[in-house]
């Protein structure tokens, strides 16, 4: 017969307890054989699941909703040395000030396969910033970016330098370059690199840098005179000496992305 009884807070040991679990068991008509002889009432098996603290609702963590800005630091630490990259190695191995800024997926001002513009032209020739701090600019005008910053240079490598920057999840990507000098139109950098994924923002992202052709002087080694390529070529990786001789490509350093608290 099916009899369910639930005696939920009876505690077995407690004499009281024990006398109400006796005369529960006696008012549901049941059996209690084990009682008689040894006088110890079968304690009652409670389900599980209607224990008070397996009834309770299992707690839920509340998301934490990131904040809508975050600001970070980038280090540029350029390890471009003799050791690294020895073919016509140059006395004057120096990096151009940093120069960048925070935009959408709707804009780049930089990447593979497209033809530079005048301030990616500018900053990978002569290592200026100005041209292509107002094409960025121009985009916040636009409403695809948001922030154009600058920052240090590094007067010879290997060396550090160092910028910071707002960014927001609105405009969640970074882009950021640097000349190799002296070059003809090679620079390093990132091109629409985000910082705000899955929900969160990045705590730290550090980039290898590889050496890029900004396609608009065909000079062939690092001192090359000015030979403007007409027509202008795409950006392009640098796959030959002398900074990648044979193919191998390989890093002039790393950009550091860490957000700060
Ligand atoms: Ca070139």
């Amino acid at each position: 017969m099916g009899i369910v009884v639930k005696p939920i807070s009876i505690v077995v040991n407690n004499v009281i307890a024990r006398h109400a679990w006796l005369a529960l068991l006696a008012a549901a008509a049941l059996t209690v054989t084990a009682c008689s002889t040894t006088g110890t009432p079968t304690a009652p098996t409670v389900p599980a699941a209607d224990t008070p603290a397996a009834m309770a609702p299992t707690p839920t963590p509340t998301p934490v909703a990131a904040p809508a800005t975050a600001r970070y630091h980038v280090t540029f630490q350029a390890t471009w040395s003799a050791g690294s990259h020895p073919t016509d190695f140059p006395s004057s191995a120096h990096f151009s000030p940093l120069v960048g800024g925070t935009h959408t997926a709707r804009v780049t001002f930089w990447r593979e396969g497209v033809l530079a513009t005048a301030g990616i032209r500018d900053m990978a020739e002569r290592g200026l910033t100005t041209r292509l701090s107002e094409e960025i600019s121009a985009a916040i005008a636009a409403g695809t970016a948001e922030r154009v910053f600058t920052g240090g240079n590094i007067a010879i490598s290997p060396g550090t330098a160092t910028a910071d920057f707002e960014i927001s999840q609105s405009h969640p990507f970074v882009t950021l370059v640097s000349m190799i000098a002296p070059s003809p139109d090679w620079f390093v950098g990132v091109s629409a690199l985000s910082l705000f994924e899955g929900g969160q923002w990045i705590d730290e992202r550090r980039i290898e840098l590889v050496p890029w052709d900004a396609g608009t002087d065909s000079g062939a080694t690092f001192t090359s005179p000015d030979l403007v390529t007409a027509p202008p070529a795409p950006i392009a990786p640098i796959t030959a000496a002398p900074l990648s001789p044979a193919g191998r490509v390989t890093s002039l350093g790393t950009f550091t992305f860490t957000r700060l608290p």
